[in-house]
């Protein structure tokens, strides 16, 4: 059996913490579970079982769909139905793990929408997704009403790129849906984040961020083991902060959740590799790469079918590295 929100746990019966034959026991008090899960999480997980039942097997590929005119990369390809729908099914065909919908471009300086025109781009997607695409739905949202909307259509995992912090209803809407979430870093706004990207030293103030949202996350009724983490690559930082974060992944690692990266055709990429599609493509491949040998879990990418490939070659290299 597996119980609610359990990760899909790597070992076998070698391992330490091997749940096999003792759930009764485990399940008599969540406390002591949670301890148990966070020491056994210092290990690598194999994924993550969703509130539906369906498994993500780890290092996976998010797919990324933006519904919106002015995203940084795909604004504007997707915004009828029809052609983000085909987009979606496409993705999942050749390489996405996971699709990931906004309808609210994060970019940098991009200006908040309402939840009702948010709610207009991703429920007719999801909805039309619905019983034909083979792979979870994550709703790439701040607002606890779209993600509501969302999950009642079908979407398991929340991806919030305000932790939670931008609506104070968030928490509960994932709590009670028993979803995902995904708590990322960043600061202030889109429309004002890039004017805080100071920091006395950056991987140790996001580390301290996520670990206290997902406390808060916790203290919320959110199971821990449904807690994704994401340093918020391009949010509120610089180029070099960027890089120091994708160099200090086994750090946040060890904050005990899986972690997700997102650097696809990033600007930081665009200023190191020059702006054609191959520089955006294979500067994109390298950091994928490296976020995987660093021990990212899940990587957010627009191309998922090289990202596929580039995801299992250094998947493979650094399991026989350890
Ligand atoms: N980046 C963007 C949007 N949503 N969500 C998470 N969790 N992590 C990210 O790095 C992230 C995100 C912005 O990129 P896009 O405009 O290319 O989608």
């Amino acid at each position: 059996m597996v119980t609610e929100g359990d990760p899909v746990q790597t070992g076998g019966a070698h391992h330490p913490f091997h749940f096999g034959g003792c759930e009764a026991l485990l399940e008599a008090s969540s406390e002591t579970i949670e301890s148990i899960r966070l020491k056994a999480d210092r290990h690598p997980r194999r994924g993550i079982r969703l509130s539906d039942g369906a498994v993500v097997r780890f290092p996976a590929v998010m797919g990324v769909l933006n519904i919106t005119p002015d995203s940084f990369s795909d604004g504007g390809r997707y915004l009828d139905a029809d052609s983000a729908r085909a987009h979606a099914i496409e993705m999942a065909r050749s390489g996405a793990d996971i699709i990931d919908i906004g309808g609210e471009s994060t970019r940098p300086g991009a200006s908040e929408v309402s939840a009702e025109e948010e709610l207009s781009r991703v429920i007719p997607v999801i909805r039309a997704l619905r019983g034909t695409l083979a792979r979870p739905i994550s709703i790439d949202t701040r607002k606890a009403a779209v993600a509501r909307a969302a999950l009642d259509e079908g979407a398991t995992i929340v991806n919030d790129v305000s932790a939670m912090e931008f609506d104070p209803a968030m928490a509960e809407t994932v709590a009670r849906a028993r979803a995902e979430v995904i708590l990322m870093h960043m600061r202030g706004t889109p429309a004002t984040m890039m004017r805080r990207a100071r920091y006395r030293d950056v991987v140790s103030e996001v580390r301290e961020y996520l670990a206290a949202r997902a406390r808060a996350a916790a203290k919320a009724g959110i199971a821990r083991s449904r807690i994704i983490v994401d340093p918020g690559i391009g949010f509120a930082k610089t180029a070099n902060h960027n890089l120091q974060l994708l160099n200090a992944l086994p750090r946040l690692r060890k904050l005990g959740y899986p972690v997700l990266v997102g650097v696809s055709r990033k600007s930081f990429v665009r200023r190191i590799t020059g702006t054609s599609d191959i520089d955006l493509l294979f500067g994109t491949a390298a950091a994928v790469a490296l976020a995987i040998a660093g021990g990212a879990s899940i990587v957010r990418v627009h191309d998922p079918e090289p990202m596929r490939a580039v995801v299992r070659m250094a998947s493979a290299l650094s399991a026989t590295a350890r």
